[in-house]
């Protein structure tokens, strides 16, 4: 029996209502776990599906469109970090059906038998990916994920404050030099909550690999970060866009290129016809991420989860994301429905020359993950 044959139902269905996400099943499910297909080829849907995302990374609205239109009740919660979800499936949390971990959380994940497999043929929407996209070398043939979103990481800092007027945030030195922290840490300095980004950052500006396992350079990176840490303000990587950028509580940040955006476009002044935070990719270099949409290992909902996946890569459910965001998208058809604001906005999706100077996270192995816990143990409890 064809699984997706609800798929071409549904398509019918929406082509004589005018439209909407391609893909999806009779939404009548009974069932709170997925019952396969009926007898008349339909996959039942589940009654709930557990969703598990970062935090502040999806338009709600679309969560909503999907219980609307298919009846599942999503269960959504947050996350501040891949290391905060892994803890989570490791210490044997049942019921998460969707997941979003990051690229090398995907490999570390995939090594620990900790998802799904997933076949594209599958997933309608698949096709609307960006080639560029399509596998990436943690999932080279997409055979657990699809890519959501994907972003870099770089320095926020506000436009109002006279020292940047000058001197515009263009090296880490801005987030790890004491001589440089000295010119505006009063006035707030935020960074990453995140044992790999914080690190990652503080190797580029040394001029190492962000993936180094190698010891010496770990020392020397937790020692750049403890002689910057006490002219930071917060660790925030879960909601600082909103509670720290747009008030103003903070004049720089080690920040994700859409939550910086965010900002930007949360304080734009039409007078001035500018935002009052700006986004700047360090000149020894940074990290790119691609996130992704997983189902768990342990899903007893899978067709659904499934069925969730394929709805999030339709292309104007991908724009409503990336309009709500400001994360670019790798969702290729969703283009002609994203702003052009945000389409043309060089923070959010860097032009090629920039994007040269971008490296990806890599896993780093049993030893090496032993390695960056113990500095970040070493960060966090320092005074
Ligand atoms: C947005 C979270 C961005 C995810 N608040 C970074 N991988």
């Amino acid at each position: 029996m064809k699984k997706w044959i609800w798929s071409l139902l549904l398509v019918l269905l929406l082509a004589a209502c005018g439209g909407g996400p391609a893909g999806g099943p009779s939404a009548d499910s009974e069932e709170s776990s997925d019952t396969g297909s009926d007898a008349s080829g339909e996959v039942q849907l589940a009654d709930e599906l557990s969703v598990y995302n970062w935090a502040d990374y999806i338009d709600e609205e679309m969560i909503t469109q999907y219980e609307d239109t298919y009846g599942v009740d999503i269960i959504y919660d947050t996350y501040a970090s891949n290391e905060d979800l892994l803890a989570k499936l490791q210490a044997g949390a049942e019921g998460y059906d969707v997941i979003f971990p990051s690229d090398y959380m995907v490999s570390i994940m995939i090594d620990l038998d900790l998802l799904s497999k997933i076949d594209t043929a599958d997933l309608p929407n698949f096709a609307n990916t960006d080639p560029q996209f399509v596998g990436a070398p943690f999932d080279p043939n997409n055979e657990y994920c699809v890519p959501y979103q994907w972003g870099t990481t770089g320095i926020g800092y506000r436009a109002d404050v006279e020292f940047f007027q000058e001197n515009p945030p263009d090296s880490w030195a801005y987030v790890f030099d004491p001589a440089m922290l000295e010119q505006y840490a009063d006035q707030g300095i935020n960074v990453l909550n995140d044992p790999r980004e914080l690190p990652g950052s503080a190797l580029i500006y040394l001029g190492y690999d962000p993936n180094t396992t190698n010891p010496d350079e770990l020392n020397e990176a937790r020692d750049v970060i403890l002689a910057a840490k006490p002219y930071w303000k917060t660790f925030n990587s879960e909601d600082y866009d909103n509670t720290l950028l747009i008030p103003g509580e903070v004049a720089l940040t080690q920040g994700w290129s859409g939550d910086v955006a965010n900002a930007y476009w949360n304080t734009y002044d039409d007078e001035t016809e500018d935002g009052n935070w700006y986004y700047s990719i360090p000149e020894e270099g940074a990290v790119k991420w691609l996130d992704n949409i997983c189902i768990t290992a342990s899903t007893e909902r899978y067709e659904t989860a499934l069925h969730f996946m394929n709805y999030m890569m339709d292309a104007e459910v991908a724009a409503a994301v990336t309009n709500f965001t400001y994360y670019a998208s790798p969702n290729e058809a969703a283009r002609e429905f994203i702003l052009p604001e945000i389409l043309d906005d060089q923070s959010i999706f860097p032009p090629q020359d920039v994007q040269d100077k971008l490296v990806w996270l890599t896993e780093v192995g049993e030893e090496g993950s032993f390695l960056y816990d113990e500095l970040w143990t070493a960060v966090k409890s320092s005074q």
